[in-house]
């Protein structure tokens, strides 16, 4: 086969973020640029890709097809031994961790830009996953970025146009490549992980549990689809906006109060017991009930409480839980009352890989509806809603009375207490207008007479009691990650966190996360908004974030 070596001219904006290299579908388009990233990504390896066997797989957005294509060329020419790719490039972003360590295999590819809206004039990702399933670690995706600001020349083999849309196994030029179903090994994965017999008999045996699943028109489609229909025998009606669509339909699919607004909608009007949704890849999910909502920081200390009523954990143990920094602390509680150990990391899910490579880290989450734990090294959608029905299933054995998504959580409230929490995202702001910010952040945290300073709202005073601007050192190989965020606690025990987001595509993201602990129990029914006001306006006010970034509202509130 013959190798062609294309002359190309380097970007200088090629850096990963959060999670893999996020842009306009359009720049994506732009000559040499898909190409430049993935010959980076095969030169980043040791060797080159030469005899690696990788995974290709995405959420099937927008220019993912093209792509493929495009690895394949490239991959040929570096010595590739074989592709595993989803049909259609359909895989999940959990699903895609699991074929990669399942199969043992060097790595995979994701086509995917997560929860970003897709389509021609929306966004496209690439990102880098190690042989452990999990996403590449800044050491690795640092070597990529820095080859992507030097690339000369990239290579190709041109064998025409492989058919990825039959399942079997073919060549691309001198490359294996094998086109798998892209559910099979999931739904066999969640079957070895959950009590399937409980979750069937309880929802076969209660008709007044209604469920609905929500796809956003995102990748999980197929799999909520394998799952509750055909797995658990639920009827079609469970299922909505089931089908993958290069554009999710012309929506933005991240499973949150705003933005799955329709699935939220159908709950309430047919008072569904029991509804999720799922974002673009799958990993990201959002529990939501008839009047309850669960919070992500909830969820996760909900799911580790009750770990005992999920076989895998029942049988392997619970090792450690953890929580990424901005995240509520409600994890932690459950984590000390059962005597595991706990770690808070920086934001994205490629910072709890290593702790679970070590056998130190079980169940953790993220504030962003992310939730997982250590059968594959991504959080996982599909994998949090099983779990909140084999929660369900368990805490109703043998009930009279339905017990509901509110009722686990009033118990878990009063056991534990209540971490108020909410996020307000300003998006595409300027990126002056963001540093601007920053610095005066920093310029505060540096300052004498800030710590001990008071603030009142609404008839709450706040006093300063910290400032951090977080530094993670990895416990396992002591790489050190700064800079990622900063951290105003209170006397109270509240806080609240500035971070610039690293999965835009455009202009800069400013998140502030509130976090308040109530251990009154008159106050465990209140709205996360209406208890987090004052603390709120206090941030506001310190920050003068409103003069900085040029908005009087966030963009969104989770
Ligand atoms: C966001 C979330 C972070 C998450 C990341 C990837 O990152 O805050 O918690 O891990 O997205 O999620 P950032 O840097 O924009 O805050 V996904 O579902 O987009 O892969
Ligand atoms: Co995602």
């Amino acid at each position: 086969y013959q190798v062609q070596i294309i002359a190309t001219t380097a970007f200088t904006d090629q850096k990963p973020g959060t999670s893999g290299l996020r842009k306009r579908v359009k720049i994506f388009q732009g000559q040499h640029y898909t190409e430049n990233f993935v010959q980076a990504i095969l030169d980043a390896m040791p060797d080159g890709g030469k005899g690696k066997t990788l995974v290709i797989g995405g959420d099937g957005r927008y220019w993912a097809r093209e792509t493929v294509q495009t690895i394949f060329q490239i991959g040929a020419a570096a010595g590739v031994k074989k592709f595993i790719v989803g049909q259609d490039s359909i895989l999940s972003t959990p699903a895609a961790s699991n074929i990669i360590r399942k199969y043992k295999t060097d790595g995979g590819i994701l086509l995917t830009a997560s929860h970003n809206p897709g389509g021609p004039n929306a966004d496209f990702g690439i990102k880098f996953n190690t042989a452990n399933g999990g996403p590449a670690p800044e050491a690795v995706t640092n070597k990529i970025f820095e080859i992507t600001k030097t690339l000369k020349s990239y290579k190709v083999v041109d064998a025409g146009t492989l058919d990825i849309t039959k399942i079997g196994s073919f060549k691309y030029g001198p490359v294996e490549v094998d086109i798998i179903d892209s559910v099979k090994d999931y739904v066999e994965l969640m079957e070895g992980i959950f009590d399937f017999p409980l979750i069937s008999k309880f929802v076969s045996s209660t008709p007044e549990f209604t469920v609905l699943f929500d796809a956003l028109h995102g990748v999980t489609g197929p799999y909520g689809r394998a799952i509750f229909v055909d797995t658990l025998k639920l009827s079609e009606n469970v299922l909505q906006n089931c089908v993958p669509l290069p554009d999710f339909g012309g929506g933005h699919p991240d499973p949150n109060l705003t933005y799955a607004h329709n699935l939220v909608a159908a709950v309430e009007k047919n008072k569904i017991v029991f509804g999720a949704a799922s974002d673009g890849d799958g990993d990201r999910n959002m529990i939501y009930g008839a009047g309850a909502f669960v919070t992500p920081s909830d969820s996760v200390a909900v799911i580790a409480d009750w770990a005992d009523s999920i076989p895998y954990f029942k049988k392997g143990g619970v090792h450690g839980v953890a929580r990424s920094m901005p995240t509520s602390k409600a994890i932690d509680a459950v984590g000390k009352a059962h005597g595991w150990e706990f770690f808070e990391v920086p934001t994205g899910w490629k910072f709890f890989g290593n702790l679970m490579d070590a056998g130190r880290l079980s169940i953790c989450g993220e504030e962003s509806f992310g939730t997982g734990s250590d059968h594959v090294r991504e959080k996982d959608g599909v994998w949090a809603i099983v779990a909140w029905l084999n929660i369900l299933a368990a805490a109703n054995e043998g009930q009279k009375k339905l017990v509901t998504i509110n009722d686990i959580l009033a118990a878990h409230y009063k056991k534990y207490g209540r971490n108020f929490f909410s996020r307000y995202d300003y998006e595409e702001v300027s990126s002056e207008g963001a540093n601007a910010l920053i610095a005066n952040l920093d310029s505060l945290f540096a300052s004498s007479d800030f710590k001990g300073s008071k603030y009142t709202s609404t008839g709450q005073t706040f006093e300063v009691s910290d400032t951090v601007n977080f530094t993670y050192t990895d416990p396992v190989d002591a790489s050190v990650s700064k800079n990622q965020g900063h951290i105003i606690s209170f006397s109270d025990g509240s806080r609240v966190v500035f971070r610039l987001s690293g999965t835009g595509s455009h202009g800069a993201t400013v998140r502030m996360y509130i976090e308040k602990y109530s251990k009154n129990e008159a106050e465990y029914g209140n709205s996360a908004a209406d208890g987090l006001k004052p603390l709120i306006d206090v941030a506001l006010e310190i920050t003068q974030l409103q003069k900085f970034l040029g908005r009087d509202e966030p963009t969104v509130i989770t």
